[in-house]
C-alpha cells in the first residue's frame, strides 16, 4: 500500500508548481492590455473632449483601472495581520504507519510540497516585525490526500482555555477602540486589565514576556501545534500528539532594546530575513517532533491534556523527531501567495483527528467563517495558493468568482443521471475520511472542567526553567509593560498574581511600580454545573511534577553554528586589506554573511591601494541589524574611525546588546576608544576579542564567540550608553 502512495505522490511538486503557473503572467514581449485582452495605445493620459476639456465618462479603459484599483485592498488578518510565508518540502524520515494512517506520514519516500507564514498576532499588516508578540507558525501540506493545515505557534500553550473568550481577549489585545492605540504593542491597560482578571493566562504571559515573543528570525524560533490532537491508524486505535517543529539553526531572539531599535530601522527584519536566506540558498529548516501518548494513559498527568494552556515536559514525553520541513521558494507575488493563502486546523487528512480541547473546537468554526469575509466567497479554495494539489468533485456550486466549469446535469448526490458520480468513498481501502469513534456519555453544560483549574503550577515551571539572564528578562519585560499601563489599580492586580508564579519574580516587578506585592484575589468567574461544588472550580496553583525543563529555555539550543549569521566588518581608508580578507574568508567559509560598513558608500583605498566595495555607509546602517562586529587591521581606518561617533556608536551598541566584538591589531584601538575602552575589565571579557598575534586564532575564537549568540552577562556589568 505504501509502495501505491508513492508511485501516486511522484512529481507532486512539479505538479503543484505546474499548477500554479496556468495562473501566473509573464509580459516580456507582450503588449499592454485592458482585463478584456484589448490592446492599450496610451496609458499615460485619459480620454478628454479637447486637450484642455473634460474627461470622458465613455473612459472604458480608465474607468476599468480605477475601479480595479479602489478594490485592490481586502480585509487583513483579524489576528495574523502581519506576516510572510514562503513555499517548500516536507520529508519523512521515518513511517508513522504503526500510529496513523495520513499517507504523507506513511511513506518516506513521499515529498510533500508545502506553504508556510509566519507572522505575528496584535499588528496590522504594515505594523513592524519586532514587536514583543506570539509568532504565528502555520503550515499548509499539499498531500495526496487532500491539504492539512498545521496552523500553530511559536509559544506551545495559549493565553484561554475557551474559544468563547478569544474575542475578548483580542479586543483587549488590539489597539483601544477609543483613539486606536497603540500599534501592534500589548504594553497597554485594556490588555493587562483584561490578564490580570483572567489567571489561566498566566502560563502563556511567561512565554510572552520571555525573549521568545521577539525571536532574531523565523529560521530560528519554534513552532508548536498546541493543542493535543489525534493520530489515528489503519486500524482505528488512536493516540493523542502533540506537534513540534525545531529549528535546526536553534532557538535565538534579540534583546528587547535592540528589538525596539530594529522596528525603527527595518520593519521588515523578518520579513527580510527569511526572503533573504531563501535568495541566497540557505533554505531554512525545521524538523518535525511528535509526543505520542497511548490514550489509556490520558488521564495520568497533573494536567488536562484537552488544556491549551499547558504543554507536556519533554522530560514526561519525549519529542520523536519523525521528519524535516525546508523552504527553499520565496513567492512570486506576495497578495496572491502570502496574503490569499488560507488556513484552517479543520483541513485534515484521514489519520489525523482532533480533540476535545474546547479551544481547538471553537477554531475549527472560526476559520472558514473569517475566510468568507476576508476572501469574500465560498469558492476561496479555488484560489491557486489553496488548490489542493488532488483534484475535487463534490456537488458545490457557483457562487462569487466560482473558476470551476463542472460538467453535466447533475449536482447532487444519490443520483442515476451522472451515474451516481461522485461516489462516496465509503470502505476503509478508499481512503475516505472517517472521525475517530470517541465515546461521548455526558450532560450538557456550559462550563469548564474541573480538571482545567490549576492556571500556575506550569507558569512556575516555565520560569523556574530560564536561566538566570532569561528570567531577567522577563522580570524587565513586565516592568516595560506594567510601566505602561495608566491605571495603578490594573497594575497591582497583575502583580499580585505574579505572586502565584513566583514571589521573587512578583517582588522584583512591584518593586520598579513602585508597589508591594499582594495576596491576589481571584474570584471563580463561570457557572459550575447545577450538581457541582463551586469550591471545586476555584483557580489554583498544582505543584509541576518536575522542578525544571530544559526545553523550555532557549540558552540550551545549538551553539556550534555562525550559519547565516550577519557581521558588519566596520573599515574606512587605509584598511589593511590582508587582515580584512583574511576574516572574510574565515567568516563566509563558515556560512556567515559579512558587510563592509565605512564612512562613505563606494570604495575604499586599503593598505596596498586595493579599492574595496563598501556595501553600507553608517547612514544606512546599525549594529542592531548584525549578529557581531569585525574592526580590521590598518592604523590609518582605525584612526579614521576613532574618529568617526556613528563607528564608536556602532560598536557601543553591540556591546550593549551582547554581541560578540573582534579587533586586529590597530582596530583594537577603536575598542579602546569606544565606551568598552573605558573599563579595562571589560576589554578582555568573553566575546571582545583583541591584541592577538595570529589572524587564524583571532577568527577561531570569533567564530565560536558568535556562535554563542549573545553574552548576555555583559548585561549585569554596566550600562553603556549606546
Ligand atoms: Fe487563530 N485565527 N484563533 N489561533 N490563528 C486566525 O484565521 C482563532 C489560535 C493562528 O498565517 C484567523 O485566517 C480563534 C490558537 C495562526 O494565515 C481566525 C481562536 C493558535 C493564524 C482565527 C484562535 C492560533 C491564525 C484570522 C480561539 C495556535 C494565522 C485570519 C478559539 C495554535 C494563519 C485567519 C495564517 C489566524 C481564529 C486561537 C494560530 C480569526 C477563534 C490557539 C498561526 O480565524
Amino acid at each position: 500500500m505504501a509502495k501505491n502512495k508513492s508511485a501516486r505522490n511522484k512529481n507532486t511538486e512539479t505538479k503543484k508548481v505546474a499548477d500554479l503557473q496556468q495562473h501566473t503572467e509573464n509580459p516580456e514581449n507582450e503588449f499592454l492590455t485592458t482585463n478584456q485582452g484589448l490592446k492599450i495605445n496610451d496609458n499615460q493620459n485619459s480620454l478628454k473632449a479637447g486637450d484642455r476639456g473634460p474627461s470622458l465618462l465613455e473612459d472604458f479603459i480608465l474607468r476599468e483601472k480605477i475601479t480595479h484599483f479602489d478594490h485592490e485592498r481586502i480585509p487583513e488578518r483579524i489576528v495574523h495581520a502581519r506576516g510572510t510565508g514562503a513555499h517548500g518540502f516536507f520529508e519523512l524520515y521515518e513511517s508513522m504507519e504503526k500510529y496513523t494512517r495520513a499517507g504523507f506520514l506513511n511513506d518516506t519516500s513521499v515529498k510533500t510540497p508545502v506553504f508556510a507564514r509566519f507572522s505575528t498576532v496584535a499588528g496590522s499588516r504594515g505594523s513592524t516585525d519586532l514587536a514583543r508578540d506570539v509568532r504565528g507558525f502555520s503550515v499548509k501540506f499539499y498531500t495526496q490526500e487532500g491539504n492539512y493545515d498545521l496552523v500553530g505557534n511559536n509559544i506551545p500553550v495559549f493565553f484561554i482555555q475557551d474559544a468563547m473568550k478569544f474575542p475578548d481577549l483580542v479586543h483587549a489585545l488590539k489597539p483601544e477602540p477609543h483613539n486606536e492605540i497603540p500599534q501592534a504593542a500589548s504594553a497597554h491597560d485594556t490588555f493587562w486589565d483584561f490578564i490580570s482578571l483572567m489567571p489561566e493566562s498566566m502560563h502563556m504571559v511567561m512565554w510572552a514576556m520571555s525573549d521568545r515573543a521577539i525571536p532574531r528570525s523565523y529560521r530560528m524560533m519554534e513552532g508548536f501545534g498546541v493543542h493535543t490532537f489525534r493520530f489515528v491508524n489503519e486500524q482505528g486505535k488512536s493516540h493523542f500528539v502533540k506537534f513540534h517543529w525545531k529549528p535546526l539553526l536553534g532557538v535565538h531572539s534579540v534583546a528587547w532594546d535592540e528589538a525596539q531599535n530594529i522596528s525603527g530601522k527595518d520593519p521588515d527584519f523578518h520579513r527580510r530575513d527569511l526572503w533573504e536566506a531563501i535568495e541566497t540558498g540557505n533554505f531554512p529548516e525545521w524538523e518535525l517532533g511528535v509526543q505520542l501518548i497511548d490514550e489509556k494513559d490520558e488521564h495520568k498527568f497533573e494536567f488536562d491534556l484537552l488544556d491549551p494552556t499547558k504543554l507536556i515536559p519533554e522530560e514526561l514525553v519525549p519529542v520523536k523527531i519523525i521528519g524535516k520541513l525546508t523552504l527553499n521558494r520565496n513567492t512570486d507575488n506576495f497578495f496572491a501567495e502570502t496574503e490569499q493563502i488560507a488556513f484552517h486546523p479543520g483541513h485534515l487528512v484521514p489519520g489525523i483527528d482532533f480533540t476535545n480541547d474546547p479551544l481547538l473546537q471553537g477554531r475549527l468554526f472560526s476559520y472558514t467563517d473569517t475566510q468568507l469575509s476576508r476572501l469574500g466567497s465560498p469558492n476561496f479554495h479555488e484560489i491557486p495558493i489553496n488548490r489542493p494539489v488532488v483534484d475535487i468533485h463534490n456537488n458545490q456550486r457557483d457562487g462569487h468568482m466560482r473558476q470551476m466549469i463542472n460538467k453535466g446535469q447533475t449536482s447532487y448526490e444519490p443520483n442515476t443521471l451522472g451515474g451516481g458520480c461522485p461516489f462516496q468513498a465509503m470502505m476503509k481501502k478508499m481512503g475516505g475520511f472517517t472521525s475517530f469513534l470517541e465515546r461521548i456519555d455526558a450532560k450538557k453544560i456550559r462550563s469548564r472542567s474541573k480538571s482545567f483549574t490549576d492556571h500556575f503550577g506550569q507558569a512556575t515551571l516555565f520560569f523556574n526553567s530560564q536561566s538566570q539572564p532569561e528570567k531577567d528578562h522577563i522580570v524587565n519585560a513586565l516592568r516595560f509593560e506594567l510601566g505602561k499601563v495608566q491605571t495603578p489599580a490594573i497594575r497591582q492586580r497583575m502583580v499580585n498574581l505574579l505572586t502565584q508564579v513566583d514571589k521573587g519574580l512578583a517582588e522584583q516587578v512591584a518593586a520598579s511600580l513602585g508597589l508591594v506585592a499582594g495576596k491576589p484575589e481571584m474570584p471563580m468567574n463561570h457557572s459550575v454545573p447545577a450538581d457541582a461544588n463551586p469550591k471545586d472550580y476555584q483557580p489554583r496553583k498544582v505543584k509541576s511534577s518536575i522542578e525544571s525543563s530544559a526545553a523550555l529555555s532557549m540558552a540550551g539550543t545549538l551553539k556550534n553554528s555562525i550559519q547565516t549569521r550577519k557581521i558588519a566588518i566596520l573599515a574606512a581608508n587605509g584598511v589593511d586589506d590582508a587582515s580584512l580578507a583574511a576574516m572574510k574568508k574565515a567568516l563566509e567559509a563558515k556560512g556567515a554573511q559579512t558587510k563592509v560598513i565605512a564612512p562613505m558608500l563606494g570604495f575604499i583605498k586599503s593598505t596596498s591601494g586595493k579599492n574595496i566595495a563598501v556595501d553600507e555607509s553608517f547612514l544606512i546602517a546599525a549594529s542592531v541589524l548584525y549578529d557581531a562586529v569585525f574592526i580590521p587591521a590598518g592604523a590609518a581606518s582605525a584612526a579614521a574611525l576613532k574618529a568617526n561617533p556613528d563607528a564608536l556608536h556602532f560598536i557601543n551598541e553591540a556591546y550593549k546588546h551582547c554581541k560578540a566584538i573582534a579587533a586586529d591589531a590597530e582596530g583594537a584601538e577603536v575598542i579602546g576608544e569606544s565606551y568598552i575602552g573605558m573599563n579595562e575589565k571589560d576589554k578582555t571579557e568573553a566575546g571582545v576579542l583583541s591584541g592577538y598575534k595570529s589572524a587564524n586564532k583571532l577568527a577561531a575564537d570569533f567564530i565560536n564567540a558568535i556562535a554563542q549568540h549573545r553574552f548576555w552577562e555583559r548585561e549585569k556589568m554596566r550600562k553603556v550608553p549606546a
